[in-house]
């Protein structure tokens, strides 16, 4: 799916707008700055990048929420423009590089991608299952006591920040609200797979047996080994192996001792090479055409751990794009 000579689209996107901590606008410019582009033309691949994606701004006072819904409108037209992008590069045969920013994005890197090919299919790496919808939102909050006790995270239950909820935007399930008119539901529940997964909300839990979704939490990771984990969750969503993979990796899918600097760290995630290895193992399909690396936010925790996140950032990158150990 990707043409010669190989091009890589780098979509860099400042972008916080999906939840509230500062600083996640920062990733995509630490992970330039670090020297991604030179690594990638090391490995062969042409590269463009001209530049941060440029965002209308919205003032936060004309996008007072909807129902639930944090800047609304914000999150909406960014993620528009980000998919107008994607899919410009993707019809080029070129592999678009998202980097977040937060998960919010990837309404837009998803639809970008699965406006040129309807039939891809989605690996979603994530500690979150990022599937809330309004509906679920609020149940999570009535049963803030009952999840807590399960939850490690610091917010149980969804806040209506819209890094928690693109998945199930893009699948059209939930309430359907004007403003997101532009997106359509392209993405079928047997086309997603998760991996990584330990904090899920107790209504996203109920939406993923719903409908029927695959999901490989750190319990399979465990018991089966990363190996084995992927080679099931490719057989489920691409068992040909002739679909094309979009790959949304969220880095808090990745221990905090490994990648501490993101919003919403979760204990007892993928290690380094269980993260690496994923990578790998999906260049080595021959099918990927877009990947997103998302929620790398350089204003949390100290210098050294910044430098670690952003670090890993880039070499989870360079495995997607075919760097190999030996
Ligand atoms: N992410 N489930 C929580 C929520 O707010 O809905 C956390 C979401 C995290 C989202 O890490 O991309
Ligand atoms: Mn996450
Ligand atoms: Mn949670
Ligand atoms: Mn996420």
């Amino acid at each position: 799916f990707i043409s010669e000579p190989k091009t890589a689209a780098i979509v860099g996107c400042p972008f916080s707008g999906g939840q509230p901590r500062v600083g996640v606008d920062k990733g995509p410019i630490h992970l330039i700055d670090a020297g991604l582009v030179n690594q990638l033309v090391t490995l062969g691949w042409k590269v463009n990048f001209d530049g941060h994606h440029q965002f209308e701004d919205i003032k936060a006072e004309d996008d007072p929420p909807i129902g639930i819904l944090k800047n609304p409108r914000l999150v909406s037209r960014v993620s528009e423009s980000v998919a107008k992008a994607v899919t410009g590069h993707v019809s080029k045969g070129h592999l678009p590089i998202t980097l977040g920013g937060d998960h919010s994005l990837a309404m837009g890197t998803i639809s970008g991608t699965m406006n040129i090919h309807p039939n891809a299919c989605v690996v979603w790496v994530d500690a979150h299952a990022d599937i809330n919808t309004a509906e679920s939102t609020d149940s999570g909050i009535a049963s803030i006591k009952f999840v807590s006790a399960q939850c490690f995270s610091q917010q149980p239950g969804c806040t209506g920040n819209i890094h928690g909820m693109p998945v199930s935007f893009l699948l059209g399930i939930g309430s359907k609200f004007s403003e997101y008119a532009w997106l359509k539901p392209l993405l079928k529940a047997e086309r997603l797979v998760y991996i990584g997964l330990r904090d899920v909300d107790a209504g996203e839990k109920r939406i993923l047996r719903e409908n029927n979704i695959k999901a490989f939490s750190m319990h399979e990771v465990d018991k089966y080994g990363i190996g084995k984990v992927v080679e099931m969750a490719l057989n489920h969503v691409n068992p040909n192996r002739d679909l094309p993979i979009h790959l949304s990796f969220d880095v808090d899918a990745l221990d905090p001792s490994v990648a501490p600097s993101t919003g919403t760290p979760v204990r007892g995630g993928l290690t380094f090479r269980e993260g690496h290895y994923i990578c790998e193992a999906i260049s080595e399909t021959g099918l990927l055409v877009a990947l997103d690396m998302m929620e790398v936010n350089p204003a949390l925790a100290d210098d050294a751990s910044v430098k670690k996140t952003v670090a890993v950032g880039c070499s989870l990158v360079r495995s997607a794009l075919g760097e190999t150990l030996l």
